[in-house]
This record gives structure tokens, C-alpha cells and sequence, in this order.
């Protein structure tokens, strides 16, 4: 398998996954600015519309997946037995899926253009207010006490929530959601976490040095 990643994006989620999984895809990355790949490859063919992530799982030219709530769900259904993801067919699937949809609608796709500062006022001031709602009815799912969002383990659900906590960038205000900030902490302890963290740095610093190289 590879993995197309960007730095400090969701693609994140999906290496946490692998992490929890104990996989260990291809790692590579992608520059969403300067359009190249770490290993040459032409993400135009990859994806042709320009994003990550990308999980390549065969050879052929469909083997290609992306959506990252796809992703995720996908590497955690090829080990059920590590409970990343509910069986599918039960309530908790569906309570599962329902927020990773969420995560991906209401809360990414709602940051990325106020981090790329592409709209009006009144279209700021509207996307950080569905934003701060979002987060809200997200700490008031953690505020019965679980330690992560589908209950005392982390889960797929937690990777992509936490790999799109791009609050800072985008300005909207949610350092007063007790429970959302402890989650946060929480996942930043995990070593699957780490590892994605720094296995990213890697890349992105290797990739760097061969385009400095060029
Ligand atoms: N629908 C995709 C969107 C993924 C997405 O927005 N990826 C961002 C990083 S989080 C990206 O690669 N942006 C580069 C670009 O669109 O040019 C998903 O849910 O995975």
C-alpha cells in the first residue's frame, strides 16, 4: 500500500490509523503548493482533483481510494479485531460513519477556506459560527466523560476529528470547549500520534532536501 500524504492536513488520519493497526503504507508526499511528489510520481494522475489522502491498494489504475472518512474506514475493516471501527451492520457502524461524515462536511471542508482566507466577511463570520456549533455539539458528546468520541478507545472517528483541529489557523474560537481541548491532549499522548507526526516531518524534510538537491 502507499500513502499520499501533506503536511499538517488529513492525511494524518490515516497514518494514526495505520499506526493503530500496526501497518506500515508507503509514505508519500505530496506539495500542495509546488505540485510535486517525494518519489516523482504525478499526483495529477494519481488525483486528478489535487488532494490527499491518497491509499493505493493494487496496482491497477482504480486501486487508487480517496475521501479520507473512505480511507480510514477501509484500513480499519482489514483488521475488525483491533475495534477501530464497529462491525458494519450495527448501530454504533452507523453512529460511526454518521461522524466521520461530520467531521468531513461540517467541521474540514468548513476550515479550509477561511484558512486559505477566500471569503468575505459575512462568509467568515457565517463558516466560524457553523464551526464553533460543530465543536460544540462535539464537547457535549465528550462531556458524559469518555475518554475518546465512540467511547473508551480510540477509533477511526478520533483520528480524523483530531487530524482536522486546524482552529487555530482558521480563527474560530473553541479554547472554551473544556471537553474538546481534553481530547485533544489525550490523542496528542497516543504513540500512533507521535509517530504520525514525526513519520510526516521525516517526509516533508525529505522531500525537501531532493527538490533543494535538484
Ligand atoms: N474530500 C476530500 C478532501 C481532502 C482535502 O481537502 N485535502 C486537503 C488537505 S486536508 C488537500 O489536499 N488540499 C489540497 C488542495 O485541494 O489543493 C476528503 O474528505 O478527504
Amino acid at each position: 500500500m502507499k500513502l499520499y500524504i501533506a503536511q499538517a492536513t488529513c492525511s494524518l488520519a490515516a497514518q494514526i490509523v495505520a499506526n493503530e493497526l500496526g501497518l506500515s503504507p508507503e509514505l508519500v508526499h505530496f506539495d500542495v503548493v509546488g505540485k510535486t511528489t517525494s518519489n516523482h510520481d504525478d499526483f495529477a494522475e494519481v488525483n486528478p482533483l489535487g488532494y490527499v489522502p491518497v491509499l493505493r491498494i493494487g496496482e491497477d489504475k482504480h486501486d487508487l481510494l480517496t475521501e479520507t472518512a473512505v480511507i480510514v474506514s477501509y484500513l480499519a475493516d482489514q483488521r475488525p479485531e483491533a475495534g477501530l471501527i464497529p462491525r458494519v451492520g450495527t448501530r454504533e457502524r452507523v453512529e460511526a460513519e454518521q461522524l466521520l461524515t461530520f467531521t468531513a462536511t461540517e467541521i474540514a471542508q468548513k476550515h479550509i477556506p477561511l484558512m486559505r482566507k477566500l471569503m468575505t466577511p459575512e462568509g467568515t463570520e457565517w463558516t466560524r459560527n457553523k464551526l464553533v456549533a460543530a465543536y460544540a455539539e462535539i464537547d457535549k458528546r465528550l462531556s458524559d466523560g469518555r475518554a475518546f468520541l465512540m467511547g473508551d478507545k480510540p477509533s477511526v472517528v478520533d483520528a480524523y476529528f483530531w487530524a482536522t483541529m486546524w482552529h487555530e489557523r482558521s480563527g474560530a474560537q473553541i479554547e472554551h470547549l473544556k471537553w474538546v481541548m481534553a481530547h485533544k491532549a489525550r490523542m496528542e499522548a497516543l504513540p500512533s500520534v507521535q509517530k504520525a507526526l514525526k513519520d510526516e516531518a521525516d517526509m516533508v524534510a525529505r522531500h525537501r532536501a531532493l527538490a533543494e538537491a535538484a
